[in-house]
């Protein structure tokens, strides 16, 4: 190979390289987290709900949720009933991800303490692009569902 091609090729590659770079971040999710809560806790478990709209461009993924609330936060999908743990949720550009009752949520398990109706449950949602995200959940009464008000 003479200098010359050798020199073409890496120009070609950086190229490449510099306009993959502006398309990605071109392609931005923009998340909002709106609606969330947790029904008050009847024993050591509990489970979040919340809707996250992604105004933008690129899809997002949310991959896991912490809380100080829990060592053990997992999200859930529920099929015909029962429920399973999942390693991620899309989150697509122009769309939103929806965890409601009776559907997708997040799972608390070995509670440090059981939060009252009133108090407030602080959780971390952490998406694969747009990074931690901190959210307040409001404790509601036990059987609350916005969805049949
Ligand atoms: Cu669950």
């Amino acid at each position: 190979m003479n200098h010359r091609t050798a020199l073409a090729g890496v120009l070609a590659l950086t190229t490449g390289l510099t306009l993959a770079g502006c398309s990605s971040s071109s392609d931005k999710p923009e998340l909002k987290v709106v609606g969330g809560f947790m029904p008050q806790p009847v024993n050591d478990m509990a489970a979040g709900f919340l809707v996250v709209r992604n105004n933008g461009t690129g899809n997002d993924r949310l991959t896991s949720v912490t809380s100080p609330l829990s060592d053990d936060v997992t999200i859930h999908e529920t099929k015909d009933q029962v429920m399973r743990e999942v390693t991620s949720f899309d989150v697509p550009a122009g769309g939103e991800l929806d965890l409601e009752r009776g559907g997708s949520h997040i799972m608390f398990m070995k509670l440090k303490r059981q939060p009252k109706e009133g108090q407030k449950v602080s959780v971390e949602l952490h998406f694969e692009k747009a990074g931690a995200v901190k959210v307040d959940l409001p404790v509601k009464e036990t059987t609350h569902n916005p969805k049949k008000q």
